[in-house]
């Protein structure tokens, strides 16, 4: 096989059937998407086969050979996306776009802890008639928990809508921190300046507007995340991919299950719904309950401290969240669903100049009390792929996963960021539909740089750990890293490098060396430099922030026994024995649990159900060589005990806590993880979406022995006239 996307000089015969082939596949997405045909349908078809390959038809599949060149050493492939003349490092890196955190008191309607039922009328392309103004599932089950315990102190409100204008940019930060942008010039959807701006179907993000948003909170301060979908009612209205329901996860929130963004709680067009992020430790009705501990804690606004309650050892910091809807997560999230959440605490406030004992001081700035972003700086990475007109467009080469062919950062095409000679923290999200990276940094003369990684997913590692190249970054993993620019002179050029090349979907083909990466041989154009800094000045104010030894040690939990122990085989060939067409999808993808069968994803099947309050030890298994998994478990924080057997095979790097685990080809992970503070219905998944939309998910939930959560909970099933349920299945 060999890669996904012509080689540059394809003939003209050759990109012009590249190009039919490609719209063909096009119209298999676009029915898909609009719900006119079902997987089912497409093997029925003979256009896919049951193991999720496409059918080797010319004209349609990129790995057969095309008509102008009959080899098999020439297979269609999948046209280039056209860049209109658009040059690496000519266009400034927008920080993200904070949301404005808000006052309770001007949200109308003011939030219940129940789904807010009052009946509005239901756009005729959805059904007609009356159905309640918030998505989220009525009823007692679906009520926020612990409401009255933890009320909202702020409001964070946003629309996910078609792509429009940004006319009101906020980067928190001033120009001169942003590489020059002035934030109140309107900024149209594009990529790059070359580039066309986005017709309103092709891309939908939060608020219909670039760059990204992110979300800042701390500890002890609950946030009440009223999400609209400003979507089109009609579902055709897509560009030709993305569904119009949506249900936001808040990646790896420990929040009440009905503020989790479930597979099956998704929201209509013209709906809202209200998430409740209490912001707590995890262990906080069973560590540290009263408080007393210095190192839990959450800065007061003034310079100080207000202790919390829970496990220190569990503070989290960089979050993400994103689009979870059944079986179009990967479609809705390459089309924009996905913002950056920076949680704050004592330990990690985001002022580097606070030396109270507990602050880390890691590199942020000191203008306000938290949450400084002047020096510590999200990195949104993420494929993507344009038709001939520059518009995005989502490809299905087989059910394997899908790539871009064009890199972007915060949603731009290889852009520059300006810094100042002194340290800088950077938040690493790989926002990929499919796609690995393996970061490092070179100097202009392609010598690697040592990168002091800091945090992996969204907590702080025990210690830094300095290295030339970071490890493999799988969907949705996050790495913080910080970077010390007073080793550089002002006026030098580094470069954030991707060392990882594909060929397809399925898993990373090479890890390159830096030279190789930086050869620009290879076919692979997301391989090579992707962000140019520029060291611009000294900067105005000595640099206090510090990387210390020591961060965040892991909890003990020697004394905590292992209630059970759990297999989960992650594998193809998966059956569905589920027949509720809502609740139940079909792929090649599945999980097999506890030896039992290869099963196809049914949100309306429960699992796993661990019991309340206890800790048990997962064993992931990848069942095969030919791909790797990143696999997400929603809601606690695992420590990794073992990789292939053996904690000698955990990298420093993976010595913290984590919530997505890279499986490696034929590899397996063992962790263990706790179950705490909320209950619920929660999942495991492959977040290769492209895997986890065909069908690799699965539904697992607290048991409360009946108390305080009922079990087993009734599963959602939406419609925009109002949410009715269904018994659950299990296992
Ligand atoms: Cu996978």
């Amino acid at each position: 096989m060999s890669y996904i996307y012509l080689p540059w000089n394809a003939s003209n015969a050759r990109q012009r059937d590249a190009e039919r082939a490609r719209q063909n596949r096009a119209e298999i997405v676009r029915e898909l998407s609009w719900g006119r045909v079902s997987r089912r349908d497409l093997i029925k078809m003979g256009l896919f086969t049951g193991a999720g390959m496409l059918a080797r038809v010319g004209g349609l599949n990129p790995f057969v050979a095309t008509a102008s060149a009959r080899s098999d050493d020439n297979p269609t492939g999948a046209p280039r996306s056209p860049l209109f003349g658009a040059k690496p490092f000519t266009q400034p890196m927008p920080r993200l776009d904070v949301l404005p955190r808000n006052p309770l008191s001007g949200l109308t309607p003011y939030p219940e802890a129940y789904a807010n039922q009052t009946l509005m009328p239901v756009d005729p392309l959805l059904g007609g008639g009356y159905g309640p103004v918030e998505g989220r599932p009525p009823g007692t089950v679906w009520a926020h928990q612990r409401w009255d315990e933890f009320p909202p102190d702020v409001c964070v409100e946003a629309t996910q809508a078609p792509a429009t204008t940004n006319n009101r940019y906020d980067p928190q930060v001033a120009s001169s921190l942003n590489s020059g942008i002035d934030p109140s010039q309107a900024l149209p959807l594009r990529f790059h300046p070359n580039l066309p701006t986005q017709n309103p179907s092709s891309v939908w993000t939060f608020n219909g507007t670039i760059p990204p948003k992110l979300v800042q909170a701390r500890y002890g301060e609950p946030i009440l995340f009223r999400h609209h979908n400003g979507l089109p009612a009609d579902v055709r209205q897509n560009g030709g991919f993305g569904r119009h329901t949506i249900s936001t996860h808040e990646h790896n929130g420990h929040h009440g299950a009905e503020n989790d963004g479930f597979t099956g709680a998704y929201f209509f067009p013209n709906q809202f719904y209200d998430y409740h992020w209490p912001i707590v430790l995890a262990g906080h009705y069973s560590v540290n309950t009263g408080a007393t501990e210095r190192m839990a804690s959450t800065p007061d606004g003034g310079g100080g401290l207000i202790n919390v309650p829970g496990d220190w050892h569990e503070t989290m910091s960089t979050h993400w969240f994103h689009d979870h809807m059944f079986s179009f997560t990967s479609q809705n999230v390459y089309k924009g669903n996905a913002a950056m959440f920076n949680i704050y605490s004592g330990l990690d406030r985001g002022n580097e100049a606070i030396n109270d004992g507990v602050n880390l001081r890691l590199p942020s700035g000191s203008t306000k009390d938290w949450g400084n972003v002047d020096y510590d700086v999200n990195l949104m990475l993420a494929d993507k792929a344009f038709d001939q007109n520059g518009q995005l467009t989502f490809d299905i080469f087989n059910f394997d996963g899908f790539l871009g062919d064009v890199m972007t950062t915060n949603l731009a095409y290889n852009p520059y960021f300006e810094v100042e000679r002194r340290k800088y923290r950077f938040r690493i999200l790989n926002a990929s539909v499919s796609r690995f990276f393996k970061v490092a940094l070179a100097d202009a003369s392609g010598r690697a740089q040592p990168i002091i990684q800091i945090a992996n997913d969204g907590n702080l590692l025990p210690a830094p750990v300095t290295l030339m190249a970071l490890d493999e970054q799988g969907i949705a993993e996050r790495y913080d890293i910080v970077i010390d620019f007073s080793n550089y002179l002002v006026g030098d050029k580094l470069y954030l490098v991707n060392l990882c090349e594909h060929e397809d979907g399925t898993k990373p083909a090479d890890d390159l060396s830096m030279a190789g990466a930086l050869s620009g041989t290879s076919p692979d154009s997301c391989v090579g430099p992707f962000l140019e800094f520029r060291i611009v000045r000294n900067p105005e104010k000595p640099d206090v922030s510090q990387v210390p030894a020591v961060m965040i040690p892991n909890p003990d939990l020697s004394n905590i026994p292992v209630a059970r122990e759990r297999t989960f085989v992650f594998g193809r060939g998966a059956d569905q024995p589920g027949t509720n067409p809502i609740t139940a999808f079909v792929g090649p993808w599945g999980i097999s649990t506890d030896g039992g069968e290869t099963l196809d994803a049914d949100y309306g099947r429960i699992s796993a159900a661990p019991k309340f309050g206890t800790r048990e030890v997962w064993h992931l298994v990848n069942d095969g060589g030919g791909w790797d998994h990143p696999i997400h478990i929603h809601f606690e924080e695992g420590q990794i005990l073992a990789r292939n057997g053996s904690l000698a095979n955990v990298s420093q790097a993976e010595r913290g806590r984590k919530d997505v685990y890279r499986l490696r080809p034929d590899g397996t992970i063992t962790l263990t993880m706790q179950f705490r503070d909320w209950g619920g219905m929660f999942m495991e998944h492959c977040h290769n979406t492209v895997h986890e939309d065909n069908a690799m998910l699965l539904r697992w939930e607290i048991n409360g022995g009946g108390e305080p959560f009922l079990r087993p909970l009734p599963t959602p099933i939406p419609t925009p006239q109002g949410v009715t349920f269904d018994d659950p299945t299990s296992t």
